[in-house]
């Protein structure tokens, strides 16, 4: 009885866990160096300029041990638009997830546009900024692909970096209830094994 209960306690729990696992998840490690790249994995796209694939090993690793990472302003003196998309659930809400730093050579503060949906905000980095995570959330009118993007303001060439890009589900009220149940199972259940 009491292994049954801590099972579907551990049931709950584990379900609830699951929802908070990001539905996009990207670090760029796995794509190739280069300049004014074309081809990214994860169904990223490039509109309108470039951006290029820097990190380690090469010249270019302006932060060490953040393997590869995206300079926004590429190699062709225009910006790209930074482009992807996901799947969603209308009236659910959604946050993205994202590192950005600044261009680490000493040309000034880059300006980076970052678009989720029908929201928008800005973000500024200083050339010396180091990789810091910002947060963006969108709840969805409606069901079907929506997309984000990040549009460096910049044509020097020298744009922020962007790194570590997660989109996740922000769990609705009754999915916290199903936790805090299956969290107060768990108590019971430990109480009578103590007892027991
Ligand atoms: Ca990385
Ligand atoms: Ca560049
Ligand atoms: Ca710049």
């Amino acid at each position: 009885m009491v292994l049954k209960k801590f099972l579907l306690a551990a049931a709950i729990f584990g379900t609830s866990a699951a929802q908070a696992a990001p539905l996009f998840s990207d670090d760029f490690d796995t794509d190739t160096l280069g300049l004014n790249a074309i081809a990214f994995n994860g169904g990223w796209s490039v509109s309108g300029g470039t951006v290029d694939i820097i990190g380690a090993p090469g010249p270019f690793d302006l932060l060490p041990g953040n393997g590869h990472y995206i300079d926004l302003d590429g190699s062709t003196g225009k910006a790209g638009i930074f482009a992807n998309s996901l799947d969603v659930s209308n009236g659910v809400t959604y946050t993205l997830s994202f590192d950005l730093a600044g261009n680490q050579r000493g040309a000034g503060t880059d300006t980076v546009v970052v678009n989720f949906g029908s929201g928008s905000q800005t973000f500024t980095r200083a050339a010396t900024d180091g990789f810091q995570t910002y947060m963006l959330s969108y709840t969805a009118t409606g069901t079907g692909k929506v997309g984000f993007s990040f549009i460096d303001q910049g044509a020097d060439n020298q744009g922020a970096l962007l790194d570590r890009v997660s989109v996740t589900a922000v769990p609705e009220p009754e999915t916290y209830g199903m936790l805090l149940g299956g969290l107060a199972l768990l108590g019971v259940v430990a109480r009578r094994r103590r007892q027991g």
